[in-house]
């Protein structure tokens, strides 16, 4: 089994060449003849979405209801697209203090916090509900306890939905399809472990270059929910989709520790409730767009409908290693999905 593997050199430069972009703390503005604005604050929050994606409107709505619910005192300044880097050089930046927050991704999070990883698990939740359910509770909490430890205060874990595959070569209906094609996978040790199981040839690339590597065909396919698809027009550039959910992830959405630690109670109050507020717009664009998109994937892609089951039974032993390298969060979590998998099996068949 592969290893979390710990942020290279190239991540951590790009890391402290943010350095002097956050960390900007209180500033007292003494306005000439205007009523006198004290202690106003500005925070600086990165991801990785593109323009339109659920994220990037969550992110929108999150800011606009800090800005509301401070009277304008606190400022949410964002930094999308990977503008300010890819989802793992977030992390190292967050991890050093040198940017405020990130939306971030599930892979490249258990980087730091391993057990976040098996949120991945192949065909754990049956559908995005079914997870909320599990991961609000208890799951949340114990990964967030872990993730304070290493520098990263859990405000919520947003939504990055069921994950699928596409790709340019050919239909999958079948593990045997996949065998031999190159898929891009996320900075995601769960997800490389699957696809190798299945018989791919897992790639990990960052998001920002996946567009180009599928166009030049340095891979063959990748996976991801489509409303990723769609907000990064990876459909131009695939021809099949295969609807396997095969696994779901979330979006940790964290700040640095030393950074939530300096604020006020009253600000740390509002923001927690704003990522509350904005992660429920989040979940019902989410919910929203995904149907919209898959009806217009059946028209300019070709689908198929994979046999859940039988991809089920051949990550089996994804399911031995991840149990060994963490049995006691991987009974928490497998026991909170069996619990409640009755009332979303339905609804997912
Ligand atoms: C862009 C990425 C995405 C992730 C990935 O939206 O890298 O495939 O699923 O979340 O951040």
């Amino acid at each position: 089994m592969t290893l979390p593997r710990s942020p290279g050199r190239r991540d951590l430069l790009r890391g402290a060449a943010l350095a002097g972009l956050a960390g900007v703390g209180l500033s007292a503005c003494a306005g000439g003849d205007g009523p006198r604005r004290t202690d106003s604050v500005r925070i600086i929050l990165g991801h990785g979405a593109a323009p339109g994606n659920p994220r990037s409107e969550g992110a929108l709505a999150f800011q606009r209801l800090v800005s509301e619910k401070s009277g304008g005192e606190v400022e949410i300044q964002i930094l999308g697209q990977e503008s300010v880097g890819s989802d793992t050089e977030m992390m190292v930046s967050v991890a050093a203090g040198t940017l405020d927050m990130s939306i971030n991704s599930q892979g490249p999070f258990a980087s730091y916090v391993p057990e976040a990883a098996l949120v991945g698990l192949p065909f754990l939740f049956e559908t995005s509900e079914h997870a909320y359910q599990v991961l609000d509770g208890r799951i949340q909490e114990s990964i967030a306890t872990r993730a304070e430890e290493k520098g990263f205060h859990v405000l919520d874990f947003w939504d990055n939905g069921m994950r699928d595959i596409t790709n340019s070569v050919r239909p999958i209906d079948n593990p045997e399809d996949l065998a031999g094609l190159k898929i891009r996978t996320p900075d995601d040790t769960m997800t490389i472990d699957i696809f190798r199981e299945l018989g791919a040839n897992p790639t990990p690339m960052a998001f920002g270059e996946l567009y180009l590597g599928l166009r030049q065909g340095a891979v063959d396919g990748q996976e991801n929910p489509v409303v990723n698809i769609f907000s990064s027009s990876l459909q131009e550039v695939q021809s099949h989709l295969a609807v396997t959910g095969h696994k779901y992830e979330m979006n940790p959405f964290v700040m640095s520790t030393s950074r939530w630690e300096n604020l006020d109670t009253n600000i740390r109050t509002l923001i927690e409730e704003a990522s509350v507020e904005a992660l429920a717009e989040q979940r019902s664009l989410m919910l929203e767009q995904s149907t919209e998109i898959y009806a217009e994937f059946e028209e300019i892609l070709e689908v198929t409908h994979p046999d859940r089951t039988v991809f089920r039974e051949a990550t089996a032993p994804v399911y031995d290693r991840w149990q060994q390298a963490h049995p006691d969060f991987f009974d928490e979590i497998t026991a909170a999905a069996d619990d409640t998998r009755a009332e979303h099996e339905e609804r997912a068949a």
